[in-house]
């Protein structure tokens, strides 16, 4: 009799044990679209878990491609601070392919990787595979670019605001060409983040005289960016007086074509963006009047972002990176000083 009182004392106590861990355990977030702080998803920190530290870690970076050389030194920065601070590292290259990035990350999931830092080459199209981490309880942060998808199916984000971007290239334009004039736009990767918002951002600042002519994508390439300017070029000659170029890739392509017709600098302003080293030598020969920064060196605030999710600590949805805009005559000052 004593025996079985004891036993379901016992049994009375475990139960008791257990609601109160329960009740311990971080509740599941809402969607903290706008929220200032975001916590980790449950399944990512078990409440009795030991920290994890950064040689704990396995990050899956599927990178979208090697079209530029912004996405070099992206991809520098993400091997490199995994290299110092002890991440495993799953890098893969897609080859500019959406398709490529989703097999990438299906194949991270089936390794039970710890999280996943998506650089999106497009906007849409990630509900599917963001819904397959998320039931394997592995976080995505998205880098870079943005997505077109249910706040709740990823982290969070950091990179640049595209928009702003798009806008800063826009207010620089109208300084170039005060007396207006037309224009011609080389835009990046058709669906990307980055080619939509910089056109957008563009078109909303640019003063009302100056005419955007025609708009073709050059896929953030040099290789594509020359055959866009040569069919421009043969198409309006010397009626371009401005090109807003989404990235200084095609940007040294467009202007490989501008030679090759005979064209001087300054002849066509033009607006670029990322501030890449070729750009800054693009700016020092006179090429291109302005660049708009965007900053690729994403490696060490993503992994840091990483550990604080992975740990269940507060931490920011939405990180963006502080950028500048810089014009031709301070190029060759500051070309030796660029990181990328
Ligand atoms: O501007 C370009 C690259 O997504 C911000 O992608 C990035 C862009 C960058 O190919 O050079």
């Amino acid at each position: 009799m004593k025996v079985l009182k004891v036993v379901s004392y016992v049994a009375l106590l475990m139960v008791m044990v257990a609601s109160l861990v329960a009740c311990a355990a971080p509740a599941t977030p809402a969607p903290a679209a706008e929220a200032p702080k975001a916590e980790a998803p449950a399944a990512a920190a078990p409440a009795a878990a030991k920290e994890i530290t950064y040689k704990d870690m396995t990050m899956c970076y599927p990178q979208l491609g090697a079209e530029s050389d912004w996405r070099t030194a992206n991809t520098a920065s993400f091997k490199e601070t995994a290299e110092k601070l002890g991440v495993k590292l799953i890098f893969s290259d897609a080859q500019q392919k959406q398709e490529n990035q989703i097999s990438a990350m299906r194949s991270c999931i089936q390794q039970g990787v710890s999280i996943i830092a998506l650089p999106p080459v497009v906007e849409d199209g990630w509900d599917a595979v963001l819904q397959e981490a998320k039931d394997a309880g592995i976080p995505v942060i998205i880098v870079d670019r943005s997505v077109k998808a249910d706040p709740s199916l990823y982290a969070a984000h950091i990179g640049s605001n595209m928009v702003i971007e798009g806008e800063k290239a826009g207010t620089e334009m109208n300084k170039l060409l005060p007396d207006g004039g037309k224009i011609v736009e080389l835009s990046g990767t058709t669906g990307s983040g980055a080619a939509t918002g910089r056109a957008e951002g563009f078109r909303k600042t640019l003063a009302k005289n100056i005419e955007i002519i025609d708009s073709q994508t050059g896929n953030f390439t040099r290789a594509e960016g020359k055959p866009v300017m040569e069919a421009f070029l043969k198409k309006y000659g010397s009626e371009i007086k401005g090109a807003f170029i989404h990235n200084d890739d095609m940007a040294i392509g467009a202007i490989e074509a501008m030679k090759a017709a005979g064209l001087k600098p300054g002849d066509i302003k033009i607006v670029s963006v990322d501030g890449t080293r070729g750009g800054f030598q693009a700016m020092a020969d006179g090429w291109i009047q302005v660049d708009v920064e965007c900053n690729p060196l994403l490696g060490p605030q993503t992994m840091e972002l990483a550990l604080n999710i992975l740990n269940g600590k507060p931490y920011d949805r939405e990180t963006l990176t502080k950028e500048d805009v810089y014009y031709a005559d301070k190029a060759a000052e500051l070309l030796p000083g660029r990181k990328y």
